[in-house]
């Protein structure tokens, strides 16, 4: 039996959206969904109970991370990464693929796996297919990645297909190396850069090994949003109707937007919290720089629509003086805030695909937003 079962309850009618459920062992979750990610299990500056407040329905953790600090072994110990974190809500983890091509430098791959450096000690690494599932079942994630190469955009046809041909054998052996299917579900990642023929090949490779959910990797790396939105075009109509569809490492309101209306259930990003403690919040009206100067005695909250703690508490001017004062409590305000919009974006699509006009509301949302429709 399958650790999860994805429920498909309405399409939308004036798009490809999807409504649907997401049953974990830890929890029913509604889609189309933003995960946000704790890498080091935590989501930074924020603790569980907040990010309950804000209906946060699931989150992320990283294998890469986990594995070197505090260790997989020690988690499990602990209990698992839920109860060491004290999260009980659903928990995704990525495989540390990605994570090994992009923050080492100095790294080989080779069937077995990837041989790579420490990105700060310089300690030389090997991370497999194996030990990648045998990581994750440590950890007890409810929704594990297999282990995959992310290639750059753009790369030789010859690359990418040589890469992601690997990739389809990685993920094989994960299948086989994994203890615990049915508490534990683990998906396929399809690649094949921005190459049409390569998307469709892997996503029906992956179909017939039949995981219980398909992850969409390779995008959001420097390409073109419209590049990003033709892969999706040419990677979902191939994904199987009934198992959930999850778009790796995007979260600008504009992709999440376009992802849900090509049939993307889930989404997950370090945009909101990385940008938030950088000063920039996302509002209903665009970015908003919190240091520039025209703040400085602006008394209206971050976001008039939003109804977060922090809108709901605190003023521009006091933002942006915590933010210059390099005062921690400002990055948790408006990490705080930005979560919440993205959460409360998606809760708005989930209500119009419901209702049949998820295009009406994306108009009218990237009008407001400053951004053009494509
Ligand atoms: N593979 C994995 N994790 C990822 C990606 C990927 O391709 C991406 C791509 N943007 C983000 N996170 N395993
Ligand atoms: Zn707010």
């Amino acid at each position: 039996m399958s650790a999860i079962r994805y429920e498909l309850i309405h399409e939308c009618k004036q798009t490809g959206a999807r409504y649907g459920k997401l049953h974990t062992p830890h929890g029913v979750i509604e889609t189309p969904i933003f995960m946000p990610v704790g890498t080091q299990a935590t989501v930074k500056t924020l603790s569980p109970e907040e990010l309950e407040d804000m209906s946060a329905q699931i989150i992320l953790g990283n294998t890469y991370h986990l594995w070197l600090q505090p260790g997989d072994d020690l988690i499990q110990e602990a209990g698992g990464l839920h109860k060491f974190m004290k999260w009980d809500k659903p928990i995704l983890t990525d495989s540390g693929g990605f994570q090994v091509f992009s923050l080492s430098k100095l790294r080989n791959i080779e069937e077995e796996g990837v041989h790579f450096r420490h990105h700060k000690s310089g300690e030389k690494l090997f991370l497999s297919p194996e030990k990648a599932i045998s990581i994750q079942n440590n950890l007890g994630s409810d929704i594990m990645m297999s282990f995959d190469e992310c290639v750059e955009l753009p790369s030789t046809f010859e690359y990418t297909k040589n890469s992601l041909e690997r990739t389809l054998r990685w993920a094989e052996r994960g299948k086989n190396a994994h203890k615990n299917p049915d508490t534990q579900a683990l998906f396929g990642i399809v690649q094949g850069g921005d190459y049409e023929e390569l998307r469709r090949m892997s996503a029906l490779e992956l179909v017939k090994m039949d995981f219980p959910g398909y992850s969409i990797g390779g995008l959001s790396v420097g390409e073109p949003k419209e590049v990003m939105y033709k892969v999706l075009e040419w990677t979902v109509p191939f994904l199987p109707k009934d198992k959930p569809r999850y778009l790796m490492g995007v979260g600008s309101p504009d992709a999440l937007l376009e992802g849900s209306i090509r049939g993307v259930d889930m989404f997950d990003c370090v945009l909101p919290t990385r940008i938030a403690r950088h000063g920039t919040a996302m509002t209903s009206e665009g970015r908003v720089v919190i240091k520039n100067k025209v703040y400085e005695r602006d008394f209206s909250p971050l976001d008039h629509e939003c109804g977060c703690y922090t809108c709901k508490n605190y003023t521009r001017a006091y933002l942006r003086h915590l933010h210059k004062a390099n005062e921690i409590f400002g990055q948790r305000l408006v990490s705080y805030h930005n979560l919440y919009f993205l959460l409360n974006l998606m809760e708005n699509v989930r209500e119009a695909i419901k209702e049949d006009r998820l295009l009406t509301f994306k108009e009218e949302f990237f009008e407001k937003y400053g951004l053009t429709s494509g």
